[in-house]
């Protein structure tokens, strides 16, 4: 765990959060400041800070990762469907440096994002 790590103290439970998921290896949250009527943030436990940190031992827990949201997104009714992003770095605006991605679904999303 990263101690300075907002994402690291949600998933250690030092700090609140609305959890949609949790197993051992992986938290899905509601985000603080929604962007769409549903907006939940998923995360794997162990601080990574970006998608460029990766390696190819954590290629399982992402995978799952990314499964782990249909079934999020399923659950909250997203019949027509929703939106998965994940932003690298500071040109996509990454503002938490611990690895998550975006689940955006309730209403019509634009594209191409902003
Ligand atoms: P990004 O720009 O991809 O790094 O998005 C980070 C998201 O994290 C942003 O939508 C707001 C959310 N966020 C930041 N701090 C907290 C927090 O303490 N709790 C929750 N639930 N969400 C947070």
């Amino acid at each position: 765990m990263a101690s300075e790590c907002v994402f690291c103290r949600i998933a250690a439970g030092e700090l609140p959060a609305e959890k949609l998921f949790e197993d051992d290896h992986l938290l899905a949250f509601r985000d603080l400041h929604p962007a769409a009527p549903q907006h939940v943030l998923l995360i794997p436990k162990e601080h990574i800070a970006s998608f460029d940190d990766l390696q190819p031992e954590q290629d399982e827990c992402l995978g799952r990762l990314l499964r782990v949201a249909g079934g999020v997104a399923a659950r909250l009714g997203l019949t027509g469907g929703y939106r998965l992003v994940g932003n690298c770095g500071p040109d996509a605006g990454q503002a938490v440096g611990h690895l998550h991605v975006h689940l955006l679904g309730g209403r019509g999303l634009g594209w191409p994002p902003g």
